[in-house]
């Protein structure tokens, strides 16, 4: 039975079909996508400390509003993408649990500092850019409820990217103080933003079986070159240098190259040792525990609802 299984399953895959949660599947297919949406969930949730840190610093009302809707939308994100993992058969208390112990991976790029103001527009410019750049491929994935949940997380990224371009815009703009400070925030995001798209290809353990799965469209690197290839233009319109002076476009290959990652600080950062890695997941873990009481009244409200239910 499992062979024909098996034949329906890639029959699905090759005829760009979509794979359901009620479909068979196989073990390894369910085992990466619990791997990678639940590493996109939890970069997401993480992901709302960095911005978290200004909201109450936004130099007007207008920027507060504005990055309270962003950090918002960021939990819905996380929200989407652990109900996309629980159709595999994980629980919610399950991943919270692999996150707070720390056993849970999550984006490198939520462990770095956020000290000033330019940093909420290099992270829009810079961090939700990266994310854009591979998610719009991922609306393609041939899980359904991943590439049905990246639809609308994608509309939401676009309008983040712009709102950090435009705060960049500003500050450009602006005193000679204000463009400094534009343009240090993007010295310190830009390389840890290209290293969010993952490990050089030849070392990106996971790519070749998850292209063939059709989860993942383009390899690292490529999506890394298409990310590039976006930057360059608007940086000439905000007037700030990327801080790579051997990036340069070669028209016969048609790629840029580009000066070497610091992949030893990438892994160093992934395996938990970066700035904020500690203080990020102590944050989380106060969250949760400071939160047990919701949780335990909500459960107690619902069986007593079960109950008179039942009566
Ligand atoms: N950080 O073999 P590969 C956002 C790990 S956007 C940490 O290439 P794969 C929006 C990888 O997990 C950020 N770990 O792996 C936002 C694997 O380890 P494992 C989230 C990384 O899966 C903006 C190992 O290295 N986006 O949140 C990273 O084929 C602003 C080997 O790598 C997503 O998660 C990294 N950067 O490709 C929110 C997108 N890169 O699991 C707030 C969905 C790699 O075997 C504010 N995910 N690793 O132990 C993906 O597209 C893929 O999982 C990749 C990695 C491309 C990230």
């Amino acid at each position: 039975a499992d062979v024909d299984a098996q034949a329906v399953f890639d029959g699905l895959i090759e005829n760009e079909q979509r794979i359901e949660p009620r479909d068979w599947m196989p073990d390894a297919y369910r085992k990466t996508l619990i791997r990678q949406i639940s590493q996109h969930g939890h970069s997401e949730i993480i992901g709302m400390q960095p911005e978290g840190n200004w909201i109450t610093r936004a130099p007007s009302l207008k920027r507060k509003a504005i990055l309270m809707a962003k950090v918002q939308d960021e939990a819905g994100h996380g929200l989407y993408l652990y109900s996309a993992a629980q159709t595999l058969g994980i629980t919610r208390d399950e991943m919270m649990q692999q996150l707070i112990d720390g056993k849970a991976k999550y984006s490198s790029i939520f462990n770095y500092p956020t000290p000033t103001w330019a940093d909420m527009g290099a992270i829009g410019w810079l961090v939700d850019g990266a994310a854009i750049c591979n998610q719009v491929p991922l609306c393609r994935a041939s899980y359904g409820p991943y590439g049905r949940a990246m639809v609308r997380i994608c509309k939401e990224e676009s309008f983040h990217q712009r709102q950090g371009f435009e705060i960049l815009l500003t500050l450009m703009q602006g005193s000679e103080e204000q463009r400094a400070m534009a343009q240090d925030a993007v010295n310190r995001w830009y390389w840890p933003a290209l290293a969010m798209f993952g490990p050089p290809d030849d070392q990106s353990p996971n790519s070749a079986q998850s292209m063939q799965w059709k989860i993942k469209r383009f390899s690292n690197d490529d999506l890394r070159q298409r990310f590039v290839g976006m930057l360059v233009p608007q940086a000439e319109i905000l007037g700030i240098t990327l801080p790579d002076p051997d990036l340069r476009f070669d028209e016969e290959t048609g790629l840029y190259e580009m000066g070497e990652i610091d992949w030893e600080d990438f892994f160093e950062v992934v395996r938990g040792n970066g700035p904020l890695n500690a203080e990020r997941l102590q944050r989380r873990r106060d969250a949760h525990e400071e939160g047990a009481w919701v949780r335990e009244a909500a459960a107690e409200y619902a069986r007593k609802q079960a109950l008179r239910q039942s009566e």
